[in-house]
């Protein structure tokens, strides 16, 4: 059992068609905490160093383009292992491929435009909540150590 915690993104189509409470709802049942969340439109830098592990790929300026093209639903949870866990109730990148039951499979019909964005590693998960939130200032909810000193 580890303790973790993941950035949680909804993209700019999720927020569109009203998806964000669904999605808050799906990870306060599976018992994970929320940390941190904020509506925010990003500019292209931010999108960049987000997204930075596909700089070369032939869809990274349609990428940024489009996680830029409104706002969107910035999330930090905590949780038992919960960037493997988030990503399972996410579903595959490919929404034709993701299982029903997973927020892809069940609300999602392409793959440049998946509802949602989940860390996928311990490492991409601290750089990209930095990234949106700086250092988390607020203590998780299920004890009394503050982020930092984790
Ligand atoms: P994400 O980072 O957004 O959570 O998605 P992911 O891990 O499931 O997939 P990843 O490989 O990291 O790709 C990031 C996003 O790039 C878009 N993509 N487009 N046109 C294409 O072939 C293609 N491949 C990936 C997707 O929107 C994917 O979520
Ligand atoms: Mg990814």
């Amino acid at each position: 059992m580890s303790l973790q915690r993941t950035f949680i993104m909804v993209k700019p189509d999720g927020v569109k068609r009203g998806l964000i409470g669904e999605i808050i709802k799906r990870f306060e049942q599976k018992g994970f905490t929320l940390l941190n969340a904020e509506l925010m439109t990003i500019d292209r830098s931010k999108a960049e160093y987000h997204y930075m592990e596909h700089q070369e790929k032939p869809f990274f300026g349609e990428l940024v383009d489009f996680i830029t093209s409104g706002p969107v639903f910035a999330m930090a949870w905590e949780g038992e292992n919960v960037i493997e866990v988030s990503r399972l109730m996410i579903g595959k990148t490919d929404p034709s491929e993701a299982m029903p039951g997973t927020i892809r499979g069940d609300f999602a019909a392409a793959k440049e435009e998946n509802v949602i964005h989940g860390s996928d590693s311990l490492l991409s998960a601290e750089r990209e909540i930095e990234n949106f939130f700086g250092l988390l200032k607020r203590r998780s909810l299920e004890d009394d150590f503050p982020f930092e000193d984790r």
